[in-house]
């Protein structure tokens, strides 16, 4: 599949900073020392509904991640799924009889629009599950003849107690595993499972659902953590740097990709790093598409709001945090892109090196958006009571908020 367009990056005078950030999986900061090229996989939607700002504020993560290696002078290799094919999506279209595929594509460009319109930079491979199917199945075939996966009536299982490290994703106990696993796809329940919590690498064709030739497996679809494997394996390969998601992708998702990883090389992890976004709620609840409490970004593109205050709404929350989307969120971001306008409209104005240093040490410390956006403030505000006499300091501060929040003045 195509991505969307690149917006560009200024360099920056200076020095970037090395990414210390939170992983799931050990529980505490990592300082990554990525290579030359850092390597990210990020999970893509599911392209039943609109992007939300709760799958927003996730990109922007991962999209600052992008940013704070790219100022090391690294270049980023990123990787993003769509899940184009899967139960929720199906289960849509056929509601609003609709074709699957239609309804995949019309999500799916909309979400590249709404990506563009937010300055996220684009992964360099954007590839759907549909596509990934001929390297899905030989890995499913290599499970199954390494006895890390059984057959129950047709369909293709993955043995968690294959995996030595299952659980050290999560760290989660078997019943709350259980509850998440009926919630988030799994079938605990389903009788004959060796262990209740395995999950479904390829599902034997169904009635009336779409399907593909699975060689050995015969016809089916894929399952969906073994679709994020091997699309990253693809084109990232073992232990790259981070595999990012929002928090609700901790269990089952993640840890059954790196389990499924681990059982297919003999490595762990799968990702140096297991990076997780808090949930953005709209009325108490957690912003979701199937519960469909939910704020589009295209609907704030329609109503004319600009991008940039939506995308500095995002960054007023801490990336870990949960957070709750208001009226008065997207208000006090609009003030806030007023006010930084002005001040960087002016020739002079204050020395904006520091500022530049403080954007950069609030990033590479796990993120800190809202300390970064402090930082701004302060000057803006130096700007509006003090002025400067520095030529040449606004193009600067606009270019770093520019490069290392994606916010363009
Ligand atoms: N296709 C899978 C991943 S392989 C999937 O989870 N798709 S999704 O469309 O449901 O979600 C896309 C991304 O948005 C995921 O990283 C998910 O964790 C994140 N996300 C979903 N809802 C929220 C929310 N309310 N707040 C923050 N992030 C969210
Ligand atoms: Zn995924």
């Amino acid at each position: 599949m195509h991505a969307w367009p690149a917006s560009e990056v200024p360099a920056l005078p200076g020095q970037g900073r090395d990414l210390r950030i939170h992983d799931t999986a050990t529980g505490g900061l990592v300082t990554l020392d990525p290579g030359p090229v850092a390597r990210i996989y990020v999970c893509g939607i599911t392209p039943y509904d609109a992007t939300h700002i709760g799958h927003a504020a996730t990109y922007n993560a991962f999209d600052l991640v992008q940013r704070v290696w790219l100022d090391t002078k690294r270049q980023v290799h990123y990787v993003q799924n769509v899940t184009d094919v899967d139960d929720p999506l199906l289960e849509r279209a056929q509601r609003d009889d609709l074709d699957w595929a239609d309804l995949a594509e019309r999500e799916t460009a909309l979400f590249r629009e709404d990506m563009t319109a937010l300055r996220m930079l684009p992964p360099k491979q954007y590839i759907g599950a549909v596509e990934a199917i001929p390297g899905i199945v030989p890995l499913v075939e290599r499970l199954r003849d390494a006895g890390a996966a059984y057959e129950l009536e047709g369909d293709i299982y993955f043995s968690v107690e294959s995996d030595p490290h299952f659980g050290q994703v999560s760290h989660l106990d078997a019943a709350a595993m259980r509850l998440l696993s009926a919630e988030r796809g799994g079938d605990p329940d389903r009788p004959g499972k060796k262990n209740p919590l395995d999950p479904m690498l390829w599902m034997a064709a169904r009635e009336g659902e779409p399907s593909w030739d699975g060689g050995s497996l015969g016809r089916g679809r894929p399952g969906w953590h073994i679709e994020c494997v091997a699309i990253a394996l693809d084109h990232l390969g073992m232990g790259f740097d981070v595999q990012g998601g929002g928090s609700d992708l901790v269990f089952p998702h993640h840890e059954m990709g790196a389990s499924h990883a681990q059982a297919l090389t003999g490595e762990f992890p799968m990702a140096k790093a297991y990076v997780h976004a808090g949930m953005v709620a709209l009325h108490g609840e957690k912003m979701s598409k199937s519960k469909g409490n939910l704020v589009f970004v295209s609907q704030l593109r329609r109503e004319g709001v600009d991008p940039a205050a939506v995308r500095l709404a995002l960054l007023a929350h801490h990336y870990r945090a949960d957070w709750e989307w208001t009226d008065q969120v997207l208000r006090d971001a609009l003030v806030r892109l007023d006010r930084w306008r002005a001040a960087v409209s002016r020739p002079d104005g204050p020395p904006a090196e520091a500022l530049v240093d403080e954007i950069r040490e609030a990033l590479a410390n796990d993120l800190d958006a809202p300390a970064a956006l402090a930082a701004v403030d302060r000057w803006v505000e130096l700007q509006r009571t003090a002025g400067g006499t520095d030529e040449g300091a606004p193009g600067v501060v606009s270019r770093a908020v520019d490069a290392l929040l994606g916010v363009a003045l």
